[in-house]
């Protein structure tokens, strides 16, 4: 799109099916056939896998590679999986395969030690991981210095990380809240966070929490973007 003629910026603030359907208009055909892939999930070819996976990451960086392979895929995956249609180990495969993938791309491309640090963690029991770790990726995108806790970290843990690395914002991703995610971590974590520290919260969980004016709810990977573009250039 960039290619096209598209700015970054705008292109950014796009939801999945507003790109989609932007990418389809120029080029008359789907934006990126994930048949392959599901073919080779099906087949549980860990080698065609990651040898796919790569190659769209290496052509299309982290940004196009979340939005329209990563999202996409484990959409479809869930869908699938929900109906019964594919087995636990393809889905098995298809998270220890995009987890090694994204996280070496992660560790070795966050170096920039001089941007605002963001930290990303899930609570307790949480074991969702890649809506954390595809937003961890938009931020250093986004021009953030990610840094990246993984899943199921009590909630002393994150804020004495917090200090420790002096962050900028602290994400957490919720995708299968608890009531005590609701009612006791998240509110205890927004009072004792330090006053200048951002708090943010993503992911379908994020929706049950109550409006609150310390917690700022990120509704979408865009949304996210432009969020940390703030926040790193004051714009
Ligand atoms: C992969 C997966 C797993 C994997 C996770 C592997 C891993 N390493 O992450 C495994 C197999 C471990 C798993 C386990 C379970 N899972 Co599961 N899982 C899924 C699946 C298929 C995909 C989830 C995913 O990664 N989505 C991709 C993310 C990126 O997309 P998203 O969540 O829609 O997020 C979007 C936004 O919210 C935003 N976002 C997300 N996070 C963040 C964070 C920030 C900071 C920001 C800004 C934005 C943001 O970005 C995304 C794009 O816009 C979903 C099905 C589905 N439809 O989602 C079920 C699903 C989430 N799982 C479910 C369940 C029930 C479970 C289990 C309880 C199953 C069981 N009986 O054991 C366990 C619980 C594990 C636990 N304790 O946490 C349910 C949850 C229902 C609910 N709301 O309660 C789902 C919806 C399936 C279903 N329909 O039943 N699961």
């Amino acid at each position: 799109l960039v290619d096209q003629g598209h700015r970054i910026s705008a292109i950014a603030s796009l939801n999945e099916d507003q790109l989609k359907n932007l990418v389809e208009s120029i080029s008359g055909k789907p934006a990126v056939d994930l048949n392959p892939l599901v073919q080779s999930l099906r087949a549980l070819d860990s080698n065609e896998l990651d040898r796919q996976l790569r190659q769209h990451f290496a052509l299309m960086g982290p940004l196009d590679f979340t939005q329209q392979i990563g999202l996409p895929l484990l959409h479809r995956i869930g869908e699938l999986w929900e109906h019964g249609s594919i087995c636990v180990a393809s889905e098995h495969l298809l998270s220890t395969t995009l987890r090694s993938l994204m996280g070496g791309s992660l560790l070795t491309r966050s170096t920039n030690r001089h941007r605002p640090t963001i930290l990303f963690a899930t609570l307790p029991k949480e074991n969702h991981e890649f809506g954390l770790l595809f937003a961890a990726m938009m931020a250093e995108a986004a021009g953030a210095h990610p840094l990246y806790l993984g899943t199921n970290l009590p909630v002393e843990e994150i804020l004495s990380a917090v200090q420790t690395a002096n962050a900028a914002a602290l994400a957490i991703s919720m995708v299968r809240p608890s009531k005590t995610h609701i009612e006791k971590d998240i509110p205890t974590i927004a009072s004792s966070l330090p006053k200048g520290t951002l708090f943010l919260t993503g992911g379908p969980g994020s929706a049950d929490l109550p409006p609150t004016d310390r917690v700022e709810r990120i509704q979408d990977m865009a949304q996210l973007y432009h969020r940390i573009q703030i926040l790193v250039h004051g714009r």
